[in-house]
């Protein structure tokens, strides 16, 4: 076959028949070059011409470059190049964020963002929750939902653990978590923390305190249904999984189990290996696109520049694609997490909205006062932000809000 170009610049992208990615580029080469290695290497091609291509091949499956701006390159995959079989991301992820990050003639390439046609969505189900479903089990219909992370992240003992899920509750939190590397270790055994922890929400209750723990079943591939049945059975209000260690297909196994029927909340540790990067990777927006196609209730998306961690200054789009109504599955609420205190809960709620869950881990535990003092600085702060009164104001008479402000400040 003589040599076919996959450039077909002169047309828009298809997003009803194709998977349209966006990445951008790095390279040496002219970039209709770079381009072109590319949608071969993803498709149909490989380093050289070979003599088992042909154009009925090629022109069913190759990858088709249907844009370049400046190092911004719009690729559409075919949907005959992704698997018939009832939704697979391993298989997906294989063909638009596959070897291409390792192609030589490519210096640097992040896919940035990806958009997928009804006959992939269709084979997803998205969330069993969403946003509103984990409003509802806790009784927040408006108010942004706020809540913390057990710390430390490994060392406290069930009933520790239990305990500070008590006071952070005591002290108006709707949420609480594992954090991402407490699963099943010696001091902290799954089933004991999961039972003390559900006590102590039924605790809460009594007292009038609705609040959701979240335990993480982070495992193996073969073991995480049963983890899961297993925690909730132990009484479990909310699962996590660490989505890129355990895998999306984890997320989808527990989404789509029939026999689970809690929240999972979507942890993304390790995301920080590419998606740091501006000019090599993949941007958190492809991931949160399919942690929703893949079921996830609720998921990290940082803190929208304000907190610890590196993150655009600007919103990168995941909070549309948690909420927005451009694709068929429920919604998702966004978590914002990582260095967060009271003295910035306005900050990531000005860029956020309401419809986003806030917590903190050593906002709260590293309170003067305590983690019922440090639940009720951070409760506060929110309750401060949703009625549109500064923090500063607000603390006047909320002495929590105040020592925290007097601790931490607010927006450095
Ligand atoms: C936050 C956290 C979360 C990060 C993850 C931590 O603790 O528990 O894992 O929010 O951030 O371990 O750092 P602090 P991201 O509140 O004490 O910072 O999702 O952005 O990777
Ligand atoms: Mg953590």
């Amino acid at each position: 076959m003589a040599q076919k170009s996959h450039l077909h610049l002169d047309e828009e992208p298809d997003y009803n028949e194709y998977v349209v990615c966006k990445y951008r580029v790095t390279t040496d080469l002219p970039m209709e070059k770079a381009a072109e290695a590319l949608a071969a290497e993803q498709s149909t091609g490989t380093w050289t011409g070979i003599s088992t291509l042909d154009d009925e091949i090629f022109d069913t499956l190759g990858a088709r470059v249907v844009s370049i701006e400046g190092d911004e390159v719009v690729v559409e995959f075919p949907v005959e190049d992704f698997s018939v079989e009832v939704g697979s991301v391993p298989q997906i992820l294989s063909v638009i964020a596959g070897n291409l990050f390792g192609l030589g003639s490519l210096k640097g390439v992040r896919l940035e963002d990806v958009s997928f046609p009804d006959s992939i969505n269709s084979q997803f189900k998205g969330p069993k929750f969403g946003a509103q479903g984990i409003r509802e089990l806790l009784g927040r219909p408006e108010k942004p939902l706020v809540g913390t992370i057990v710390k430390p992240k490994i060392g406290l003992d069930p009933e520790r653990t239990a305990q500070y899920v008590y006071e952070a509750g005591s002290g108006g939190l709707t949420n609480s978590k594992d954090d991402e590397t407490l699963v099943d270790q010696a001091f902290c055994p799954i089933d004991e923390r999961t039972v003390a922890v559900a006590e102590a929400l039924d605790l809460l209750k009594d007292e009038g305190h609705l609040m959701m723990h979240a335990i993480n079943v982070s495992t193996r591939g073969d073991r995480i249904v049963e983890l899961a049945e297993k925690v909730q059975g132990w009484g479990a209000t909310e699962l996590m999984v660490d989505v890129i260690t355990c895998g999306f297909g984890a997320v989808q196994a527990l989404a789509e189990d029939p026999s689970i029927k809690v929240p999972i909340h979507v942890h993304r540790t390790m995301h920080g290996a590419f998606t740091k990067d501006p000019y090599h990777g993949i941007a958190m927006l492809p991931l949160t696109r399919l942690v929703r196609m893949c079921g996830g209730d609720a998921l990290h998306i940082g803190t929208l520049g304000v907190g610890k961690m590196a993150a655009d200054a600007k919103d990168d789009g995941n909070l549309a694609a948690c909420l927005g109504d451009d694709v068929p599955f429920k919604t998702v609420m966004p978590v914002c997490s990582g260095g967060a205190y009271p003295g910035i809960v306005a900050d990531i709620i000005a860029r956020s909205g309401m419809d986003v869950q806030i917590q903190a881990g050593g906002g709260v535990a590293g309170h003067p006062g305590g983690v019922k003092a440090g639940a009720m600085g951070m409760s506060q702060a929110v309750d401060a932000a949703f009625l549109g009164i500064p923090a500063e104001e607000y603390a006047k008479d909320h002495p929590e809000l105040s020592e925290a402000l007097a601790k931490w400040g607010k927006k450095k």
